[in-house]
């Protein structure tokens, strides 16, 4: 920790907002020293400099050019620094971590999202927790290797893979879970690390960065009794080349011969069907059931146990690049950042 050398990048969420005093509601502030607004950044023995996205925004506006930013960042001063901690709103910090994690390719520093639940100028905040926890882990290391060199999410004194948590509690502290991968690490007295559940890349390579994305995606969430005008009208949505189909338990969808239709004709014309559980526990397993076993024969591609939050940014970022259907699929099915178990 003593001679790590951390970035902290500001974009957001209510971590630094402040209350309008007129509406009454949470908006986000613009504060160019950091330090003055968190004094407790003055006490760590690591080195920390920070720099602010200006405007700062609500995470509920986070986008590809966002990522890209935010990516870049990163890439342009990768050499300089020993780890990255990203201040974002909580509402769509799943999403860009998930995003983060499939954009940064050989990444040997860890890249720490946090944020907090009250605004960090608060007394009860929840954000001075998770913003110290998180520089403790960015500037953690074990014979000169970072601790965590992964995408992470750092909240309520827990460590999440960016890729593998959700954003499940929009009141408590804590606001996130990972249901298909255990924790990285979990601070109390002691931060203690979970070194099996962390990877370690073999050597440390050039971080490359891939920062396309293409949005002709959707998210099809099944329900009983959807009625089928709004199921091909997702499908006739104009250039659209993947569709993330959120289903029931192990992946199971009505079987009724509209449906499956519409489905079959979508990847005739190589959209890529990707299918979800609506479960927050557990993965697709087509065959296991009927109401599956069609899914799979049309050539719907199992999402396993990939969050829809990690299925969504990397089918975009996939289509974003310059590949065959065939390697799409292929890629979809592989773990890329430990987003799914295979
Ligand atoms: N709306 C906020 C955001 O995601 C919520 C938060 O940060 N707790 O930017």
């Amino acid at each position: 920790m003593q001679n790590s050398h951390i970035l902290l990048i500001y974009t957001g969420g209510t971590i630094g907002m402040v209350k309008d005093s007129e509406s009454g509601s949470l908006k986000p502030f613009n504060f160019s020293n950091i330090y003055e607004q968190i004094p407790v950044l003055n006490q760590f023995s690591c080195k920390i400099d920070s720099i602010s996205f200006d405007p700062v925004i609500d995470s509920s506006n986070v986008d590809a050019e966002f990522w890209k930013k935010l990516a870049h960042i990163i890439k342009d001063n990768y050499e300089k620094y020993d780890g990255f901690v990203i201040l974002h709103g909580t509402d769509t910090m799943a999403f860009t971590a998930s995003a983060l994690s499939f954009m940064l390719e050989d990444l040997y520093k860890p890249v720490i999202l946090t944020g907090s639940q009250l605004p960090i100028g608060m007394l009860r905040t929840d954000g001075m927790e998770n913003l110290v926890t998180s520089i403790e882990i960015a500037s953690a290391k074990e014979s000169s290797k970072a601790l965590v060199p992964e995408v992470c999410i750092c909240f309520e004194s827990k460590l999440y893979r960016g890729n593998r948590a959700t954003k499940y509690n929009s009141e408590y502290f804590s606001a996130y879970k990972s249901h298909n991968y255990p924790l990285l690490a979990e601070a109390g007295i002691n931060i203690k690390f979970n070194k099996k559940a962390i990877h370690y890349p073999e050597h440390q390579k050039i971080l490359r960065i891939y920062d396309n994305f293409c949005n002709n995606v959707s998210i099809l969430k099944i329900f009983p009794n959807i009625n089928k005008n709004t199921v091909s009208a997702i499908f006739k949505t104009k250039n659209l080349k993947g569709l993330i189909i959120e289903t029931y338990g192990s992946g199971n969808a009505p079987t009724e011969d509209w449906f499956i239709k519409e489905v079959e004709q979508a990847i005739e014309k190589e959209i890529i069907v990707v299918n979800i559980t609506q479960c927050s526990k557990g993965q697709v397993d087509m065959g296991r059931y009927e109401t599956s076993l069609k899914l799979k024969q049309i050539g719907v591609i199992s999402g396993q146990d990939m969050t829809t939050e990690a299925a969504i940014t990397k089918l975009m970022l996939l289509l974003g690049q310059n590949l065959r259907y065939e390697e799409v699929k292929m890629y979809m099915l592989n773990s890329l950042a430990g987003e799914l178990t295979s």
